[in-house]
């Protein structure tokens, strides 16, 4: 059975009011880059007094999605594009994706965050690691990959896809632990069938999604593997910001790195330790791309209880939902907004559409219901449902299924809110 291990021990289980003087001091520093370097920043908060506590962050405005939209692609930067070693980007809310940026110490603060995730969950340097992250723009593949170099393993860098190949190998190279989205372990579980617990597999970091305990419990007994569940987001660093140990008793957040807070998703204002709101993170360390206070629409809980293992860190629940009207399909985000601009852009459908999120036996799979709209193009439905989806794809980096119905079939507004998705997954 995987114990939990440690990739920088003293940080990890430093005294808490240790670690919250050092969170000040690099609070302090954090805003001197954002009022020095980027100047958006600056005039938002000129009026803002410089904290001397951490509970004088509450003081500064939300940095929200929206400002990345913007200042896109690099309008939040507080370095010059030639400090910059990596770019990454993912999903927006409309057109244009959310672009991150990082200097060669970022990589390397993103990579030790990435290893204590790996060495916490069990996994030993040499061990070898199966990466089936997407590589590319979204930061799993790259993230996890340099992580675990840094933990001193060997990385098999997959990437995502072709899941023959994916089962070929990992009966092949016999690796000790797996990472990619908690739907892709269960996919792979099913099919490794019987064999599953006989694998080699004993501990999978899973994330990128929302998953449930049930989940969590069906691709344990099916690889036979401990899982753990790893959080993060692009605008803030990528995997890595948050990780269950081997102990699976909450996500160990890098506290050192990543201040968080908990705030009432109405009022914004402060909630205490143990009550579900919106999860808002500060980087303290980031260079190329500081956050200050990033709504992260995510919500959970936190406690800063210290962990049995001798973490200090504050710890969070899994996610329970999402504050706005984000979807996470098999680990790709996507705005209802995002396919609406997309849409406007075609011609011969209304702008009425509904996105339908089901779950084929272990993956999820998004369906858009379109209509056509009253103008006399030529393309048969079936054309121009073909168009749709390879704009679709190309727009959300997702494969959608697309279907064209007579006016006035997709539900509309009463009057109130209208949802434009229909998610069957929960049901
Ligand atoms: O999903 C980073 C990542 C890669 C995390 C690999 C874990 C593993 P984004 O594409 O920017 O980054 O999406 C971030 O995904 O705000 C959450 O809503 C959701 N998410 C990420 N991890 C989890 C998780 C990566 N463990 C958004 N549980 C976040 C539930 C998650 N949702």
């Amino acid at each position: 059975m995987p114990t939990t291990g440690f990739h920088q021990r003293d940080i990890e289980t430093m005294p808490r009011p240790q670690l919250e003087a050092l969170q000040l001091e690099r609070l302090q520093s954090t805003i001197a880059s954002l009022r020095a370097n980027v100047p958006v920043m600056a005039e938002r908060i000129a009026d803002v007094a410089d904290p001397t506590t951490l509970d004088d962050l509450a003081n500064f405005p939300f940095l929200r999605k929206a400002d990345l939209r913007e200042n896109y692609p690099f309008g939040l930067f507080a370095v010059p594009r030639d400090q910059l070693a990596r770019v990454h980007a993912s999903s927006g809310t409309t057109g244009k994706p959310t672009v991150v940026g990082y200097t060669s110490d970022d990589l390397q603060v993103w990579a030790d965050c990435v290893a204590r995730c790996l060495r916490g969950a069990g996994i030993e340097p040499g061990q070898m690691l199966h990466n089936a992250y997407g590589y590319g723009l979204f930061t799993g593949g790259l993230g996890l990959h340099d992580g675990a170099t840094e933990a001193g393993l060997n990385v098999i860098p997959v990437s995502g896809g072709n899941t023959e190949r994916q089962l070929m190998l990992l009966e092949d190279f016999a690796p000790e632990a797996i990472c990619c989205t908690p739907s892709y372990a269960l996919t792979l579980a099913e099919l490794l069938g019987e064999s599953g617990p006989d694998c080699s597999l004993q501990v999978g970091i899973l994330g990128a999604e929302p998953w449930s305990n049930a989940t969590r419990d069906a691709i344990e007994a099916g690889l036979g593997i401990i899982a753990v569940n790893i959080y993060g987001l692009s605008e803030v660093i990528g995997p890595g910001v948050s990780c269950e140990t081997a102990d699976r008793d909450g996500l160990v957040i890098m506290e050192d790195h990543f201040l968080p807070e908990i705030v009432d998703p109405d009022t914004g204002d402060r909630l205490p330790d143990g009550e579900v709101g919106v999860l808002v993170l500060t980087s303290l360390t980031k260079q190329a791309f500081p956050v200050l206070r990033y709504w992260t629409g995510d919500l959970c809980s936190i406690t800063r209880e210290p962990a049995v293992c001798g973490r200090t860190h504050a710890r969070m629940s899994p996610l329970v939902g999402r504050a706005d009207d984000m979807l996470v399909i098999r680990g790709v985000n996507v705005y209802p907004s995002q396919v609406e601009h997309t849409l406007i852009a075609i011609d011969g459908v209304s702008p009425h559409f509904q996105l339908v999120v089901d779950r084929d036996r272990t993956l999820d799979t998004l369906h858009l219901r379109v209509e056509r709209d009253d103008s006399e193009i030529a393309q048969s439905d079936s054309d121009l449902a073909n168009e749709i989806k390879s704009q679709m794809r190309t727009a959300l980096l997702l494969g959608v299924t697309v279907s064209v119905e007579p006016p006035g079939t997709v539900p509309r507004s009463d009057g109130g809110k209208l949802s434009r998705t229909l998610d069957n997954r929960s049901l």
